[in-house]
Parts: C-alpha cells; structure tokens; sequence
C-alpha cells in the first residue's frame, strides 16, 4: 500500500503533504491516509501541523472518477470534520489551487495562508453537484453570505489577493514554496500561543444582503434548465437558518440528489471528454515536431483569428497575403483581436507590448516556419496554388495545414510531393475565442503530423477533435443536416421563429435561425448552390428569397429576424412569415402545428442519426468526439452531455422508432444510420463504443 499522505517534523512543527499525481485529487487512500497522519499528528509530541500538497497544487478536489461508484469510506465530510476536531491547530498552507473538495479540505484546517497566484474555490456547480464537504456551510462563516453565493453558485475560482480580501484565507504571501510559507505562519502562531480555531464554531452567517428571492431569480436567469446552481445557493441559505449540524445534513441531501441527476452525468462526461478527445490510440508513444514558429496564408476572419490565437499562445506568427495593403489591413484586424483580449482580461498590457505579428506578401518568409496554415478563400484552384506553392517554399518536415471547412483533404494534398506531412486544422470562427478545432487526418497523413497537431491544438488552448474526410467533417456535415430537419418542419408549418425559441428552451445557445442570420444567408445559399439538395432535402426557398433580397442576416441588419437598435439581438419580422407562408401555398403544403417537444425531438434525431453514420463510417473514431464537436464548437447545451449522451439516455430504441416514424413522411432524409439500427438491436448504447 502507498502512502499518499507523508509526515515529517521540522521541530515543534508535524508537516503533512499529500502527494497522489497529478492534481491531488482526494480519492479513497488519501481520503484515508489523512486521517490516518491526522491521528498521528494528535498522538505526537508536535503542537502544531501544516498541511501542504507535494504536486503543482494543493488539493485538486474530489476524485471525479470515483462519482457514480459506491462510496467507500472514510467519506470527504467525514475527513474534514476530523481535521476541524483535531486538538492542536492544523495550518493549510495552498499553493497552486484549492478547489472544490480541496477547498472545503482548507476550511476544516483552523488556519489557512495561500501563496501568490494560487486559485481557490467551487467548481462544483460546473459537474452537476454542489461542494459537499461543508463548503457551503464553512465558506459563509468566513465571507459572509453574498460572497459564499457567489463562489459556490458560479463556480468560478478567486486569486488568492481576491480570497485574502474575502475572508477565505487568513493570509497571502509571495514565494513559491508551500513548505516554506507554512512553516513560517504555523512558527508565528505557535509562538503567539494561537489555539485550535474551527470554523464550525464560528457564528452563523447573516442572511444575502440581496434577498434569497433575487438570488433565486437571477440563478434561474443566468443558468436556464440548471439545477446545481439554485442547490448550492438553498445549501448556503440553510447554513443562515440552521444549526452548523443541520445545515451540513442539508447540505449533504441537496448533494445526494444532485449526484443521482442526469446534469451531473452529462457534466461530468464533458469534463472527463474535454481530455479524452486527445487520446487516440494511434497517437499513443507518438513524439510531436517541435513548433517554434507558424505562417498563416490568408487575412481575412478566418486567417487573422489564427494568427490571433498563435500569438495568444506566445508562439510568433508570419501571415502572408497578396497585397501590401491586405496585409496592413489583417495586421490591424489582428492588433484590434489583441486589444479586445487585454480588454477581456485575456492577456496582460505587458505582455501585449511585446507581441507582433509579421505580415508579407512574399511565400519565402515562410521558409523557416514549423506549421502552415492556410486560410484562403475556399475554393479548390485556389487552395491548391497555394500548396503548390508552399511545397516549394517550406523547409523539410514542416506540417502544411488547410483550415478549409468542407473541401476534400486528400485533394489539397496531392498536389505536393509531400501529402504526409499535409493535414486540416479546421478552425471555427471568432478562431481566437472558439475553442473546438477539428484535426481533419487525409489518407497519407503522417502520424506524428496528426500528433503535432494535437500538442499545437493544447498550446493553442483549444479542444481539438480528429475527424476523417469528407464534406463537412463532423461538425458541418451534422449542421447541414439537422439545419434541413428544421427546415423541413418549417415548410410543414413550424415557424422559424417557434423552432428557434424551442431549441433554445432545451438548451442551445441559439436556434438554428439565429446562427444562420450570424453566419450570413449567403454560406448557407452558397453552400447549397455547391452541393445542391441530397436525399430528400427540402429546398428553402424562402431562404433564397431572403438571400436574393439582399438580407443576408445581421450583417445586413435584417434576415430572418431585424436588428437594429431597438433591438440588436433581434426580433421577429413578419415579411419572413408570409414569405414562407408564400412558399408553403406554392407547393400545396397546409400548415399543421408543432410543439416543442416535437420539435426539439425532430432536430436532435436528424442531429444523432447522422452522428452514427459519421461514426459507422469511421469519421468520427468514437461518439465521444461528436459529443465535444458539437459541445464546443456548435453551442449544445454542456448539461446535456451532446447529442450521444442525449442518445443514449433517450434509448436507442426510442431514436429508431422516431426516425421510422418520420420516414413515413419523408423516407429518402429519414433513413436509419446502420449503426444505429444495429445499436438498438443488441439493446446497446453509443457509449459502449466510447
Ligand atoms: C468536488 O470536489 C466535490 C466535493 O465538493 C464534495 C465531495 C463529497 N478528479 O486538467 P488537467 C485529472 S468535485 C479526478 O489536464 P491541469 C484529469 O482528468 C471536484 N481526476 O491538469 C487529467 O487526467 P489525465 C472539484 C482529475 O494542470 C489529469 O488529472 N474539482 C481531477 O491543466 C490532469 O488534469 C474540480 O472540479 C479530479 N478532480 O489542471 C477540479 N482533476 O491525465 C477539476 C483533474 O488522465 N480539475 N483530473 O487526462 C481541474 O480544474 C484541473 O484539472 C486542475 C489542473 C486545475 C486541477
């Protein structure tokens, strides 16, 4: 048996540093070799004790893999009331970060001192649950109510200045080593004589100096569909109302039921799937180039957003374009990007002074550069001159990248005499803000290139998912398609307007309408132009109207809906309800009504069906990768896991019977995905292929 917990003396003073790689996370052993170093501690002849982590943090929380498993004792509540009833005084010295578990651990110690730059709080809310180890009854003993509410309903982690200035912590101080900084606070405490302090004997805390109803009715606003949220902030108001030992019942129920709902599941799926995207069996012992420096071919959205997100990252970037005024132009789109990220608090002023990006006309300045990304215009010629001219200008065992959204990978790459080393890295706009990149791997794509792109994808801070080739990879061919259910319903008589506020009802952040008006009519009229309509597509013609009326969306500040300033995010206009009307007589359609569930339950069995043909296909290795498509990149609501967990907990049998029973209508589009059909079968569900 490990020890996870080692203990050692520096005179007067026990220290007890967990040590469990990576994150400190606090699964069973350390859960019980705490207590075990704290009986210790209490037999010993040491008056005081520090509590520190050995790894780049404190205490990472509880262990997420162990959720959904019997508990095993002793639990975490258990262990943070042992620490809390010790006799002498226990100092928690945070280095890193404290969260969730790793925090409440923190408050059951009777003294708390944090090193500079350390993060502390309760994500707990982001996984479904609330803290449950008397977080929300600790932490407004110290903060105070609103502060309490505040951590543990947003989940959001406070610098260590922030927790200092709170009352979370008792000090902050700079250095980098915990030992050393816990030594120094447990020796000034023990010379002062300072006693135990837990703070379950604290007072009871007041109750929000903004009412309980506000704060109910800002979670619901704020977390629409959320139910973490609301329980955390019912756990903080028992501890106003109840004794420290009712309200950690309370707390501990309000846990309970959140462990059991499908948002924890569907919370904790996308944590562990943020992760596990990057962990393709082929990737496996696979060294990565190494990328010091990358070229962007293009300046426009697309290209600037790129250089954007290289330069972010620290790595220097060179983008070309055809003419010197193109090129000051994207120099000035991509200093505006920058300044907007110092605004957001993305990047420091400093550090913003020093970056620049180099812009050229002239493909040579390339010749050093590890990666390319082209980001032109997406037509076939002109993609492949601009490899044809990169194969000859870039070094050998440079990686040539095509950010193209739906064009065919393998053919980009045949015109160089080097397809190994040519890949897709498909960015989705704003490219320095949205997370989701999807690694497109052509036929002759070289292993360690792919691996390159997943270590340049992490130090870009983006999610990347491998996708196969074909039109649309994962994520565009899924929209094309479950974009046509919708307009579908719509020629059947739903409005644009009722699908939209359905979908957002379930969870998206916006309807399909809305997206289409941020996108501009002209990409969806154009791509339909490109590919015409494929089996059973409804044509919408009032969506060429529309395009042929010159609105073209926000853009143009009227598409489906109108923008302007009374209302810039939108609002209903009823040209587009009789132009579609206009269409539905003209093809003899009579309208009929359509719920919410219907059409919620229409657009998500198109999204699935052909998420299992992308999967059966091998596009998709595994449906854990549409799931982060379409959770990072396509706005599907991170509560709900992604259209498979979604699958998955509707039953597979319910998704067929669905897509049998729309096919009576329309059997050429609703034809069942051969996965599918044979998941149903044998009774199985997408994540057993996971
Ligand atoms: C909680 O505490 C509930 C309590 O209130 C109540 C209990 C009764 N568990 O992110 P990284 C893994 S809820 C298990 O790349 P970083 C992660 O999967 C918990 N595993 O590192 C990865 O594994 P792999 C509240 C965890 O340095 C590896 O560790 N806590 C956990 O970029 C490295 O992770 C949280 O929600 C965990 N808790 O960031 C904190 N955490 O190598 C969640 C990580 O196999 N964690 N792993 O892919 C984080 O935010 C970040 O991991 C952290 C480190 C900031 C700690």
């Amino acid at each position: 048996m490990t020890e996870t917990v080692h203990y050692d003396r520096e005179g007067q003073i026990a220290v007890l540093t967990v040590d469990n790689p990576p994150v400190n996370a606090l699964g069973h052993a350390v859960r019980r070799d705490l207590v075990a170093a704290i009986d210790r501690f209490e037999a010993d002849d040491a008056e005081i004790a520090v509590l520190v982590g050995s790894v780049k943090l404190f205490l990472g929380g509880a262990d997420v893999s162990e959720f959904g498993k019997p508990p095993r004792d002793p639990w975490l509540p258990e262990v943070v009331s042992r620490i809390e009833r010790a006799s002498k005084p226990v100092v928690a010295a945070i280095h890193g970060a404290a969260l969730g578990g790793g925090m409440e651990v923190a408050l059951g110690c009777h003294y708390r001192v944090a090193l500079e730059g350390a993060k502390l709080g309760f994500p707990e809310v982001k996984l479904g649950i609330l803290p449950g180890a008397g977080g929300t009854q600790r932490t407004p003993r110290l903060t105070g109510t609103d502060a309490a509410l505040e951590l543990v309903t947003t989940g959001a982690p406070v610098d260590a200045t922030r927790a200092k200035v709170a009352g979370l912590v008792d000090r902050m101080v700079e250095g980098d080593d915990p030992r050393i900084a816990g030594l120094a606070y447990a020796g000034e405490l023990l010379e002062q004589g300072a006693p135990a302090r837990p703070v379950c004997d604290m007072p009871a805390p007041e109750a929000p100096a903004r009412d309980w109803e506000t704060w109910d009715d800002e979670l619901k606003r704020a977390y629409p569909g959320e139910v973490a949220q609301q329980k955390a902030a019912r756990a903080v108001r028992a501890a106003c109302e109840m004794s420290f030992a009712d309200g950690l019942a309370e707390e501990r129920r309000l846990f309970r039921e959140l462990m059991e709902t499908r948002q924890r599941e569907a919370l904790v799926h996308a944590f562990f799937l943020e992760r596990q995207v990057s962990k393709l069996p082929e990737l496996k012992g696979m060294e990565p180039r190494s990328v010091d420096a990358v070229g962007i071919v293009g300046g426009g959205t697309m290209g600037t957003g790129i250089a954007t997100a290289v330069l972010l990252s620290g790595l220097p970037a060179t983008l070309v374009e055809q003419s010197v005024e193109a090129a000051e132009a994207a120099r000035l789109a991509v200093e505006k990007n920058l300044d907007g990220a110092v605004r957001r608090g993305k990047l420091s002023e400093e550090v913003r002074a020093r970056i620049d990006l180099t812009t050229t006309t002239d493909y040579e300045a390339l010749s050093e550069a590890d990666v390319v990304i082209e980001a032109v215009f997406e037509s076939m010629d002109v993609k492949r001159q601009v490899f044809d001219m990169l194969d000859r200008v870039m070094k050998d065992g440079a990686i040539l990248a095509t950010n193209t959204s739906y064009l065919d990978v393998n053919k980009i790459a045949a015109v160089t005499r080097r397809p190994a080393d040519v890949i897709g890295l498909h960015f989705f706009s704003p490219a320095h803000v949205m997370k989701l990149l999807e690694v497109v791997v052509a036929d002759e794509t070289d292993p360690e290139v792919v691996a390159t792109a997943f270590a340049l994808a992490k130090k870009l801070n983006k999610i990347a998912v491998r996708s196969g080739v074909c039109d649309g990879f994962i994520g565009n061919r899924l929209l094309s398609h479950y974009r046509a259910a919708a307009t579908e319903m719509v020629l059947q008589g739903a409005s644009p307007y009722r699908i939209d506020a359905a979908l957002e009802g379930f969870g998206f952040a916006m309807g399909p309408f809305r997206v289409a008006d941020l996108a501009g009519l002209d990409i969806g009229h154009a791509t339909r132009a490109r590919k015409g309509p494929r089996r059973g597509e409804v044509n919408p013609d009032w969506d060429d109207r529309l395009n042929e009326m010159g609105r073209l969306g926000r853009k143009t500040g009227r598409g489906y809906y109108i923008y302007d300033e009374e209302s810039p995010k939108g609002r209903l206009d009823p040209e587009v309800t009789e132009i579609v009307e206009g269409v539905r007589s003209d093809r003899g359609v009579r309208a009929r009504e359509f719920g919410d569930s219907e059409i919620v339950e229409r657009y998500l069995t198109a999204m699935v069906n052909e998420a299992a043909r992308v999967v059966g296909e091998g596009i998709a290795k595994r449906p854990l990768d549409v799931d982060a498509v379409l959770l990072f990149g396509y706005g599907f609501p991170r509560w709900r896991g992604g259209p498979m967990m979604y699958a998955d907990h509707v039953g597979l049998a319910t998704i067929r019977e669905r897509v049998e029973r729309y096919a009576r209508d329309n059997p050429d589009f609703w034809q069942i995905a051969p996965l599918l059909a044979d998941l149903a079968d044998n009774e199985k569900q997408f994540k057993d292929l996971n």
